[in-house]
């Protein structure tokens, strides 16, 4: 018998180079059990795993181990995320090729990973930079281009004009660049697009089917694609004030209801009329090229101050031939939403409201909320954007904003401007095309050739991969492709001749969009997909990752599914059956008395009084503990995985990940709660060494019949065992953990008392095997080493990751007593628990037992009973 205490560093790695000696977490695809895929996103290689990755990780191996004892076969691969700006950074800075950094830092990450012991088929290991895998994206790019799917158009890209380079959205801070700190300019480059757009009503649509995704992020996606219903609206125009005797200008608006409380019109600086008024107006010129500069960014127009330009060009109002407004140019208009061109409604849009209160353009209110006096509302500084009442609104007075709508559209409709109608309804999507043309070395090279004579030409499939050169420079800004020697000097794939190659490469999110496909079959060289294969595992039937990728990566992936359907790599449209965004990973935060952060491996936590207090290790200097906050290097409140995994072992990092708060919750780490943790590995291997000397061998359970405390242990298994596996099942580990606490504080009387309660008793002592036959299985999902430890113990051969999960016998689930109200002349007097299945003479005997009854009786018989089986008992006095 063995009382020494659980090794865990001993242990873990001899249970890990079993699973891989004997290669049971590698995955057959002709493998005929019913199939399950479950998968983390998968990490940047940035050199480290953080405990995000290991909370993330942990959660995908509870559901992937869980799943195989069920009987499934499942597929849980893993990969690396490893095109990116990081690597280009690493080789500005410390003169390393990209190429040696990311698998560097593969390397130490893999390692990294297994240590966590988990339940991974690293013979799927995909690495998106290697060209065996960005070779077949390529040719889906030239698939999608050949389908209509991808598109070559003028793209507006953050310039720093100092570095001469095109900047991604993250390296413009506060509209400069993040090396040069030069002002950054707009630039229109050509590029290239998918088409997402193409699928806008589709990707909404589609929402209302996912119904294992979290709701909040399917709201996320709906507001991203931004349905609006509005009108496409033709104002007259004064030619008399136009550069070219222009007629009309046509503006989109989702809010017809508002005209009467029009105040202006305004356009993109980049609309053509405002570029037409710009050849005669130099200080127009003058404003539009102020406006393009400032990044591209979304955040950087919407926080931007409101500005516009007179044009002096005058609009008729719709209604009213007599009503002009004034045209400007406004730095808030896109000129890629609607038609480039707004009418101002400053009263219910905040924007509009900002520009005229700097314009001196006046505010009328249209819309009265309910209860409040038309006579006296007033706008002011903040627009009004609920619900309520037409007023100052002629024809519309009285109405709802509904029926406003409605009302405006007809009329409009009907009415005519030019031998046409003045509106028509119009469907607007706020999701763009996107844009996937990056400006930098370390991607997957766009594979076209753009030729003098033919244009641009698809490179040839048997010419694929398009490789990236070794030999490149980052002693400059830029992109070290465009300015490589050789690497883009090639012969026209259509006539021959010399041509260039396209220097920019995909953008990142290309590589993401489809890597679950791929790990069903990593290994067919000829084609990105093996048919047979990618439509027998898809869709992943549980997808788990963080809430920060809820919107691109999830609707580029969904995007790029229908994308490979409709070019014949997958025979589906919805990627991610379930998916689940876990919480952060959060930490107190420790500030010592010069301001500075300090790592909670330097920190001290002492109880003192009623609270705690924190010292320096080093020195016993008092340090401040601060808020509890997301894990992050500039606080320092992080705490390294390997640091705790040498100290404490794996599962107790993966137990304490999984136990304190439920999953989609953050999860406060604590030195206290790991303590907890590691108790909690070492009693059940304490448990587990006190009762073996007394288990019977394992087998089918005595019969049990007769001894109710053997029934009552049976009966407690199975119902935790029911509680675990839905607790599993629906991703709650934190309540299945609670439950296997219970279990294990029940145990524990039998463990301290082993001799006593076992070593005569062969009934109890084979229901006691039965109980922790079944807690070992229960527990290997979460501490899969401990549990192999264990398991063997208790004289298994197979190793636990391969046992089934235990059968639940629903005849113990239910209780076997039942409580039942008992009444006396209509008044409830007492409660009587009796058996389940007691005869009605039986539960007469007990009501009448029962002190409460005999005092309501007085002491005398009563003159009737009534038992309601299973309900209620009525006694007449
Ligand atoms: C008049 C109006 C009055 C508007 C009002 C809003 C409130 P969503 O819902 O996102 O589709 N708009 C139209 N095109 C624009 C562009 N290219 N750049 C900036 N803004 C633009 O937004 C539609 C509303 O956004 C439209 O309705 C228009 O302003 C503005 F009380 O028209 B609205
Ligand atoms: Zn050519």
């Amino acid at each position: 018998m063995t009382t020494d205490r659980y090794n865990a560093r001993e242990a873990e790695p001899r249970w890990q180079r079993a699973w891989t000696q004997q290669a049971i977490f590698e995955t057959k695809n002709d493998d005929p059990r019913p199939k399950y895929y479950v998968l983390e996103m998968f990490p940047y290689p940035s050199g480290r795993i953080h405990m995000g990755h290991v909370r993330n990780y942990t959660m995908g191996d509870v559901v992937a181990r869980y799943k195989r004892a069920k009987g499934f076969n499942v597929l849980h691969p893993m990969g690396w995320d490893a095109f990116g700006m990081p690597a280009e950074n690493a080789a500005m800075e410390r003169k390393v090729h990209p190429r040696a950094w990311t698998y560097q830092n593969i390397a130490a990450m893999k390692a990294q990973l297994q240590v966590m012991g988990l339940s991974l088929d690293w013979s799927r290991e995909i690495a998106t930079c290697d060209p065996s895998y960005y070779k077949h994206q390529q040719r889906m790019f030239l698939d999608f281009l050949k389908a209509g799917l991808v598109e070559r158009k003028q793209s507006k890209v953050n310039w720093d004009p100092v570095d001469q380079t095109v900047l991604a959205n993250e390296q413009v801070i506060d509209g400069r660049g993040w090396r040069s700190g030069a002002l950054v300019e707009q630039r229109e480059l050509t590029q290239w697009f998918f088409k997402i757009s193409k699928y806008s009503e589709d990707l909404l649509n589609a929402l209302d089917t996912l119904d294992r995704w979290p709701e909040k992020v399917r709201l996320m996606q709906r507001n991203w694609i931004g349905r609006s219903e509005g009108l496409l609206l033709r104002f007259a125009l004064d030619p008399a004030t136009t550069p070219n005797k222009q007629t009309e200008l046509e503006i989109f608006t989702t809010r017809g209801d508002t005209l009467f409380g029009a105040k202006f019109l305004a356009l993109s600086p980049d609309h053509p009329l405002a570029a037409e008024v710009a050849k005669t107006n130099p200080a127009l010129a003058d404003f539009i090229a102020e406006c393009k500069r400032g990044g591209t960014a979304q955040e950087a127009i919407d926080t931007a101050e409101k500005k516009g330009f007179d044009t002096g060009i005058k609009a008729v109002h719709p209604f009213d031939p007599n009503w002009t407004l004034p045209v400007y140019v406004a730095n808030f208009i896109l000129m890629d939403y609607g038609t480039g061109a707004i009418f101002g409604c400053p009263a219910h849009d905040q924007r509009d409201l900002d520009f005229v209160n700097k314009y001196g353009l006046g505010v009328t209110p249209v819309v009265c909320p309910e209860g409040q006096d038309p006579a006296t509302f007033v706008i002011t500084d903040i627009a009004y954007d609920g619900d309520g009442r037409m007023i100052n609104s002629r024809f519309l007075d009285g109405m709802t904003i509904e029926a406003a709508k409605e009302e405006v559209a007809k009329r409009l409709e009907a009415a005519q401007l030019g031998g046409k109608p003045v509106a028509k309804r119009q469907v607007n999507f706020r999701l763009r095309d996107w844009g996937i043309s990056r400006q930098r070395y370390w991607g997957c090279p766009i594979p076209i050739v753009h030729c003098d004579d033919c244009g641009v030409v698809p490179e040839k499939i048997e010419n694929l991969p398009v490789e990236l050169p070794e030999d490149i420079t980052f002693d400059r800004p830029g992109n070290p492709l465009d300015r490589h020697p050789t690497w883009k000097n090639v012969a026209c794939p259509q006539c021959g001749k010399p041509a260039r190659r396209e220097t920019d490469t995909m953008d990142t999110f290309v590589d993401s969009s489809w890597y679950f496909a791929r790990f069903t079959n990593p290994w067919i060289e000829d084609s990105p997909t093996n048919r047979a294969d990618v439509d027998a595992w898809l869709p992943v039937n549980q997808y788990i990752g963080g809430v920060e990728h809820a919107i691109l990566h999830l609707l580029y992936s969904r995007f790029f599914t229908r994308a490979m359907k409709a070019t014949g790599h997958v025979g589906l449209d919805e990627p991610f059956e379930g998916m689940f965004t876990q919480g952060m990973v959060v930490h107190e935060i420790y500030r010592k008395a010069d301001g500075s952060y300090a790592a909670p491996a330097e920190v001290k936590i002492e109880a003192s009084g009623s609270g705690r207090r924190a010292t320096l290790i080093e020195t016993g200097e008092a340090v401040e503990i601060g808020a509890i906050e997301k894990m992050s290097k500039s606080k320092r409140n992080t705490v390294d995985p390997d640091d705790i995994i040498a100290t404490y072992g794996a599962d107790t990092a993966r137990w304490f990940m999984l136990s304190d708060s439920p999953p989609d919750r953050d999860v406060i780490w604590s030195e206290e709660g790991v303590q907890g943790a590691t108790r909690f590995v070492q009693r059940i291997w304490r448990l587990v060494n006190a009762a073996i000397p007394y288990l019977p061998p394992s087998g089918p359970v005595a019969d049990t019949s007769g001894h109710e405390r053997a029934k009552a242990l049976r009966s407690l298994t199975h119902r935790t065992l029911a509680d675990v596996s839905t607790g599993i099942e629906r991703l709650r580990f934190n309540t299945a953990i609670a439950k296997l606490y219970t279990f294990v504080g029940e145990l524990q009387e039998i463990a301290d008392n082993a001799k006593t309660h076992l070593a005569d008793d062969p009934v109890y002592a084979s229901a006691t095997r039965e109980a922790f036959d079944v807690l070992i299985r229960m527990i290997s999902p979460m501490m899969p080493h401990l549990a192999e430890e264990c398991w063997a113990a208790l004289g298994h051969r197979e190793m636990v990751s391969l046992a089934s999960w235990p059968q639940i016998e629903p005849d113990l689930l239910v209780e076997d007593t039942i409580t039942l109200p008992v009444q006396v002349n209509g008044r409830k007097r007492a409660d009587v628990t009796v058996a389940r299945d007691a005869k009605t003479a039986e539960i007469e005997t007990a009501v009448l037992a029962l002190d409460a009854i005999k005092r309501a009786l007085d002491g005398k018989p009563p003159r009737k009973v009534i038992v309601v089986p299973q309900r209620i008992v009525n006694v007449v006095g």
